[in-house]
């Protein structure tokens, strides 16, 4: 049996160490992780001198603990005025690679023209990428494809993913040992392309964090952006999804959109080319010590005694980024039909709510976020006097708005049902910190549209997204569930979380490297 915190657990299940193939393989290369964003922030102090800022994430753990492996180098693009300051000295000084202080690998910068980068960014990556694999538009209005969307195309995707390309040549170029290229998410689709025409011999491999839709709704995007991506995302060796369904709907989308693909269904193959990508499946998940520790940080212990003042006999709680595919405001309509049907919580339950405000460039987000403010504000009202709490007038919802993580891990240690519903999520890596920290057997609902659906459900109360009135029994299921089969599933979480944590993940991955290419280095 595991201790409340799962500490026993953690020593019986979890140090696993990196296979033997994977390590002999990292002893042999160099290791050049690309990603939008970096693992480090420069910043130029008054002195003249640079202070750095380490990123955090389930990422940056998992390339710090096979670094001490290998010689790795991230590339990335330069976000601070201190990134594009030390790029420039970098420069100035012949130096391929930048090396931050107490950082466990080594970083290049990616210096865009802001605008270029704007229209990557703020244009294509997030507004029509993230909308399309969320599938996010309401159609017959959504998306416009027009001249804006087309130069943003041209004269920012296309343009930064070239820059990338650029650099991760460059490094790859001045490494003594053979490189491997491990490219991250939506924002780097077309640099696989672009890598292997310049160097057929790098091994390339591609992790999408996000969810990958069928190939129909592709078709929303212009055949020239669609060919483009799949053509650079079968230069890989490997391309990597959360879950087994993502790589599936990948692959239907390569035969749907490339004329001269040949697909081996059961070896998740696609010969393209004179190329093969393997398609695999790879869920990510969170670095447990890391989490444990933020959770038991003086500035979260600082939090839960606030949170404590929130609690009530039952309480239900969210963590999200405000953003439309996590389906924030379903999730109080759910809440306000609960209330409804059981009038009997009124001034028993309380809902928690911990937003991070998100890409408030992008209209979607900041109209939902006003639409989460307008639906907090109808419940509150509309509840309003009904009941007593310690005296006070009852409020149902609370809402916390503001970017503070240990906050949210805080309140995590509470709930006694944690609502995860999002329409479409990649994973969702709070369903697996929720089960990790909670100390009440809280009772995990979870959408069949998050990819933790695949590792999880068997253990959570399971809900189609849209379905505001099934997810309303869902809550009222959770909060009557006997003692000990709340205690039963909540401990099977813990340790599935445990079993499979950020390690699991980037293990894996090295694993299935080592053995599909890891020969071609030997012969090369
Ligand atoms: C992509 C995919 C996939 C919570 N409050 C704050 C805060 N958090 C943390 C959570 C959690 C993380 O942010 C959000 O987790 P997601 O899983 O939603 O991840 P994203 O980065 O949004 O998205 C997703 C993931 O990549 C990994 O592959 O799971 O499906 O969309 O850890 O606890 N973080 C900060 N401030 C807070 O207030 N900084």
């Amino acid at each position: 049996m595991a201790d409340e915190h799962g500490a026993t657990l953690n020593a019986d299940v979890r140090r696993r160490d990196l296979p033997e193939p994977a390590r002999d393989l990292l002893s042999r290369v160099t290791l050049i992780i690309a990603s939008n964003r970096g693992p480090v922030e420069f910043h130029r102090e008054p002195d003249g001198s640079f202070s750095t800022r380490r990123g955090t994430g389930g990422v940056v753990t998992a390339i710090s603990a096979v670094s001490r492996f290998t010689d790795a180098i991230w590339v990335a693009a330069a976000m601070t005025d201190g990134d594009r300051l030390r790029a420039e000295l970098a420069a100035e000084r012949g130096e391929a690679v930048i090396e931050p202080d107490n950082a466990d690998f080594r970083v290049r910068f990616v210096v865009s023209d802001p605008e270029d980068y704007d229209r990557y960014y703020n244009h294509i990556s997030n507004p029509l990428l993230w909308f399309l694999q969320h599938y996010l538009w309401d159609t017959p209005r959504q998306p416009d494809i027009d001249h804006i969307t087309w130069d943003a195309w041209n004269n920012g995707y296309v343009t930064v993913n070239r820059q990338f390309a650029e650099e991760i040549l460059a490094v790859a170029d001045s490494s003594a040992q053979p490189p491997i290229v491990m490219l991250q998410d939506y924002h780097l689709y077309l640099v696989p392309g672009y890598l292997r025409e310049a160097r057929p011999d790098l091994i390339l491999q591609h992790f999408v964090h996000i969810p990958w839709p069928d190939p129909d709704y592709w078709r929303l995007l212009p055949v020239e952006f669609r060919r483009a991506i799949c053509h650079s995302m079968l230069a890989n060796d490997i391309v990597g999804f959360q879950t087994p369904r993502h790589a599936r709907s990948f692959v239907y989308t390569c035969e749907a959109t490339l004329d001269d693909v040949d697909i081996d269904y059961r070896r998740r193959e696609i010969r393209y080319r004179g190329h093969t990508t393997y398609v695999r499946s790879y869920p990510i998940s969170i670095d447990v010590d890391a989490v444990r520790r933020v959770a038991a940080s003086e500035d979260a212990l600082r939090h839960e005694e606030h949170i404590k003042t929130f609690l009530n006999e039952h309480t239900i709680l969210r963590v999200d980024r405000a953003e439309p595919s996590k389906n924030i405001v379903r999730g109080f309509q759910a809440y306000d039909r609960f209330l409804e049907l059981h009038p009997e919580f009124l001034g028993r339950v309380n809902f928690l709510a911990f937003l991070v405000p998100s890409r408030l460039e992008v209209a979607e987000y900041v109209d939902y976020l006003d639409d989460i403010n307008t639906i907090v504000g109808r419940i509150n009202t509309k509840y309003a006097n009904v009941a007593e709490r310690d005296g006070v007038a009852w409020e149902p919802v609370r809402l916390f708005i503001g970017d503070d993580y240990p906050r949210a891990l805080a309140a995590m240690k509470y709930y006694d049902v944690l609502l995860v519903n999002a329409i479409f999520d990649g994973m969702n890596l709070v369903a697996k910190e929720g089960a990790l920290l909670n100390r009440r057997n809280g009772v995990l609902i979870l959408s069949e549209g998050a990819g933790a659906y695949q590792q999880l459900s068997e253990h959570a109360l399971s809900v189609s997204p849209a379905d505001v009135e099934s997810t309303a029994h869902a809550i009222y299921q959770a909060l009557t569930m006997p003692p000990e089969q709340r205690a039963y599933h909540a401990q099977a979480l813990r340790r599935l979380v445990i079993e499979q944590d950020i390690l699991a993940w980037i293990y894996s991955q090295l694993e299935d490297l080592a053995a599909t290419v890891g020969g071609s280095l030997v012969r090369a």
